[in-house]
């Protein structure tokens, strides 16, 4: 059986992320696909407006590609029952490669009885000696997995006993977690590993479909379906393989769409955004009967509502890792209508962002203050990136700030820059 193809977009998902990803799950299901949406983070509030005004639930986290103990596990191996005979231990034996039998008693874990101990019961028949019962040769195992520990935590010889709750599950092996299906991940709005959910080394990422640049070392074991273009949102991209299909695109779908270009193109301001964004925008509107501009405002504003934000979640909002040189660092951002509530406490923000830098050893953490009104930024960090800052921008860096009018886009404005000042 070939699993449901999982469709998400990157960690701390923006607009764009959880509605391309759903849209884009959407049009591979009504081609007659296996496809289902989720994603790899909380949703923002601009996102939740989006969703609840077009009556679309959420798709489901998923927080690693690991291979699960759980998805490897042979439940059909039993256990043998604590009251049976050491000849019953020895045809389970016979009939299981594995150097340890798991004991249970009506189904609760007891322990592990060895081969090399039930040899030594049949060496005392042949002597005449008293012999042991199965219960009394059971014993604790050295190691043993539970159904959602990682299944590469499973060593590479041996047979494993598996419990939940202190019940017996089955066994697990290393070959076992080996040969489970792969899952198959199609990510749309991200390619950069450091993106990507937790564990994509041990998933199938079968498709990409993506208007960032090409970075990291994404590799795949196959060819796969690949879609970039450099327009201002994925959401454009997945409208115009709706149309390429011949499919039409849902009310609420077109909804989603539609709010993912507005947030991506911060209704049009950005200069990521292109005459294809402008002209998708229109189609969805008015497939999902709202006026672009009324929405968009009102979407945006409740994303750029950050008053009950504490300082630690402003710094963590809308976050990306990047690594350039060699150097690490992270660049977050806020949108909102005016930006004086957030400098006034630059000095906390600045602490939250040093917090984090520190817990992950990044070089720096910057958080882009972005204002849709005013269409600029205030970039703000910590970390020892001043000189880079300095020559990336050609301002001097002023108590860990530069202001950069005309700036509102991470991925042409800020990212490019420093890439640039790091090489
Ligand atoms: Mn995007």
């Amino acid at each position: 059986m070939t699993k449901q193809i999982f469709v998400t977009g990157h960690k701390s998902p923006d607009t764009d992320s959880i509605c391309s990803s759903i849209a884009f799950a959407k049009l591979q299901q009504l081609q007659g696909k296996d496809a289902v949406a989720i994603r790899a983070g909380e949703i923002n509030k601009e996102t939740t407006y989006a969703l609840q005004y077009f009556h679309v639930n959420p798709q489901p986290m998923v927080t690693d590609f690991y291979v699960k103990v759980a998805d490897a596990v042979h439940t059909e191996v039993a256990a043998l029952d604590c009251n049976a005979s050491l000849k019953d231990a020895a045809k389970w034996f016979a009939a299981h490669d594995s150097e340890i039998a798991p004991v249970a008693d009506k189904g609760e874990f007891v322990g592990v009885i060895d081969k090399a101990a039930l040899a030594d019961q049949f060496i005392k028949t042949v002597m005449g000696e008293e012999l042991n019962t199965v219960k009394s040769l059971a014993h604790d195992p050295d190691k043993f997995f539970q159904l959602n520990d990682n299944g590469h935590d499973v060593p590479a010889e041996g047979k494993y006993v598996v419990t939940e709750n202190d019940k017996y599950v089955g066994m697990v092996c290393a070959d076992c977690v080996a040969n489970v299906e792969k899952q198959p991940v199609f990510l749309v709005d991200h390619n950069e590993k450091k993106q990507i959910i937790d564990g994509s080394e041990e998933a199938d990422i079968v498709g990409v479909i993506d208007h960032h640049r090409i970075g990291g070392t994404l590799s795949t074991s196959g060819p796969i379906f690949i879609l970039f273009k450099p327009v201002g949102c994925t959401a454009t991209i997945v409208t115009g393989l709706y149309e390429q299909a011949g499919v039409t695109i849902p009310k609420e779908i077109a909804g989603l769409l539609l709010s993912a270009v507005i947030s991506d193109t911060v209704l049009f301001r950005s200069p990521t955004c292109t005459p294809e964004d402008k002209e998708a925008a229109v189609k969805l509107a008015s497939l999902a009967g709202v006026d672009v501009e009324k929405y968009g405002m009102e979407m945006l504003k409740a994303g750029a509502n950050v008053s009950d934000l504490t300082p630690d979640q402003i710094a963590h909002n809308d976050m990306k890792e990047f690594s350039g040189g060699d150097k690490t660092f992270t660049i977050s951002q806020v949108q909102v209508m005016d930006t004086t509530d957030l400098l006034n406490q630059k000095q906390v923000l600045i602490s939250a962002l040093d917090k984090m830098r520190e817990a992950k050893s990044y070089d720096a953490a910057f958080l882009m203050i972005t204002s849709i009104i005013d269409e600029s930024t205030n970039l703000i960090f910590a970390g020892n990136m001043d000189d880079i800052v300095s020559s990336a921008f050609g301002k001097d860096v002023l108590d860990k700030e530069v202001y950069l009018p005309k700036v509102m886009s991470r991925k042409k404005q800020i990212v490019p820059p420093i890439l640039d000042a790091l090489k």
